[in-house]
């Protein structure tokens, strides 16, 4: 097996763009031989010789052979994405073009690059930390443009930012602890006292609480709300959705028990993605397919971060309607009174009157109140003027909750325990804050991050 060096010092080539008939592909090549590889292949100017970062027109050629017109762009390290020289072919778009060059970029000495190895190189040759490795990813799967906005201010290094911030705090206070441990003797030097380390250890606790809150605004951006549309069969929830996505998607009858498995769309409000799911009307059924489809609407119903339950205004409250209010009154819901345009039979006396909404799906009314009260739920108004720094990552969120549990004990600890005791525990919040940003990391950890990445990044 290849050591971890050997590996780096490969050079390696991936397509850059997609495999397909376009106007142009382009192939990536980084590592130490790249410059050398493609010259050999190249008539043009001696690419060994042309300054960094230009671009150079020319052939590819084999055995005096022309197999496609190019640009070649030549950049040298250190200031490359990958921090390596990297050459990057421009030819023309196709799958025979792009595949012949690519065959014989391999034939010539380089490898294929594995998933993401491109972006895995500029982190191990430190151009970035972990986190924003984290957010090239992001950004490269962001679909709106708030999504865009966090990840951008990741790959800034806005968000290690905040890491850092803690962590210069801990290890001033780390390195003072030391001192007094190191040095009881001297008597200049300043004594920590427990005030101090409750002073710091309140102001990284509380900042990372703030943090781990906001993030949920966050992960709200990144992966949108979850809307589940409930209730009893034939309250018009098809409707809804219908209304809600602007197309006639989901089939809508008078009949009962007319949706049978989960009908689903997105649409976006004040910048924020709704995952909006059309359910199965609630019944007991002795229908095997229809069952199954009211089992998943159950499901939904615990898993989704926003219920929207219909009722008929037509209808008096039923006990499969009291049943639902009953099961979602802990959840993020909203009562949507559908069918307002007939007589009123329903008595909502019992229900809380500030989530209700009243609406009419033959006509748009009340669909308009009804994402209002979803922005104001939701906050959403307050996100869209906000900086888009958040952590939205599982796994840093996951770290951070760590660090969150650790000083909270070093806070409830703090006058029992030693100063050495307390000192252990501070460098371990400080090294964990650390893994956030990769300063150490284990191999299975970058393996599993950079093969979420495509080809050729
Ligand atoms: N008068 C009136 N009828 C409505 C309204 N919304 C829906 N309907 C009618 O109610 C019936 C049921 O609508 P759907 O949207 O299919 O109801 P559903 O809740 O999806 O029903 P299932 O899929 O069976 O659970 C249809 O005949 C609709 O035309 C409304 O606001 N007013
Ligand atoms: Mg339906």
């Amino acid at each position: 097996m290849k050591s971890w060096g050997d590996i780096m010092n490969d050079t390696i080539v991936s397509l850059a763009t997609n495999l397909g008939v376009a106007a142009i592909s382009i192939i990536r090549i980084s590592g130490q031989d790249s410059i050398k590889i493609v010259n050999d292949l190249f008539q043009g100017k001696d690419l060994e010789k042309v300054k960094s970062h230009t671009l150079n027109y020319g052939h590819i050629v084999l055995d005096g052979e022309i197999i496609d017109e190019v640009l070649v762009s030549v950049m040298r390290e250190p200031k490359t994405y990958t921090g390596e020289d990297t050459v990057e072919i421009n030819c023309h778009g196709g799958i025979g073009v792009t595949n012949k060059i690519l065959e014989i970029l391999l034939t010539k000495g380089c490898r294929l690059a594995s998933r993401g190895e491109f972006t895995k190189r500029r982190f191990l040759n430190g151009h970035i930390d972990l986190m924003q490795a984290e957010a090239i990813l992001d950004l490269i799967n962001s679909e709106t443009e708030k999504e865009r906005k966090i990840a951008i201010q990741g790959l800034n290094g806005n968000s290690s930012k905040m890491i850092k911030d803690l962590r210069e705090i801990l290890i001033n206070l780390i390195s003072n602890i030391e001192v007094n441990i190191d040095y009881p003797e001297y008597e200049d030097i300043y004594e920590v006292t427990k005030e101090d380390i409750r002073k710091n250890i309140d102001v990284i606790h509380e900042k990372i609480e703030k943090i781990i809150a906001e993030s949920e605004n966050g992960k709200l951006i990144k992966n949108g709300i979850k809307t589940a549309i409930i209730g009893r069969p034939n309250v018009g929830k098809s409707s809804l959705l219908n209304r809600l996505l602007g197309s006639e998607k989901a089939i809508v009858t008078d009949i009962p028990g007319t949706t049978r498995d989960i009908v689903e769309g997105n649409i976006l409000i004040d910048g924020i993605k709704l995952n909006i799911i059309d359910t199965a009307g609630i019944r007991e059924t002795k229908d095997i397919v229809e069952k199954i489809g009211v089992n998943k609407s159950r499901r939904l119903m615990e898993e989704a971060d926003l219920v929207l339950l219909l009722l008929n205004n037509n209808e008096e409250l039923t006990e499969a309607d009291k049943e639902l209010i009953l099961k979602t009154k802990d959840k993020n819901t909203i009562i949507v009174i559908n069918k307002n345009d007939l007589e009123e039979k329903i008595d909502v006396s019992s229900l809380n009157l500030e989530n209700i909404v009243y609406i009419n799906t033959l006509t748009y009314k009340g669909i308009e109140a009804l994402k209002n009260k979803i922005i104001s739920m939701f906050n959403l108004g307050k996100i869209s003027q906000n900086e888009f720094n958040y952590i939205t990552n599982e796994r840093q969120l996951g770290k951070l909750k760590e660090c969150l549990d650790l000083s909270l004990d070093v806070k409830n600890n703090l006058d029992t325990l030693p100063l050495d005791i307390l000192e252990v525990d501070l460098k371990t919040i400080w090294n964990t804050l650390g893994t956030i940003l990769g300063v150490t990391y284990d191999n299975e950890l970058l393996d599993n991050l950079f093969s979420k990445f495509c080809v050729g990044k």
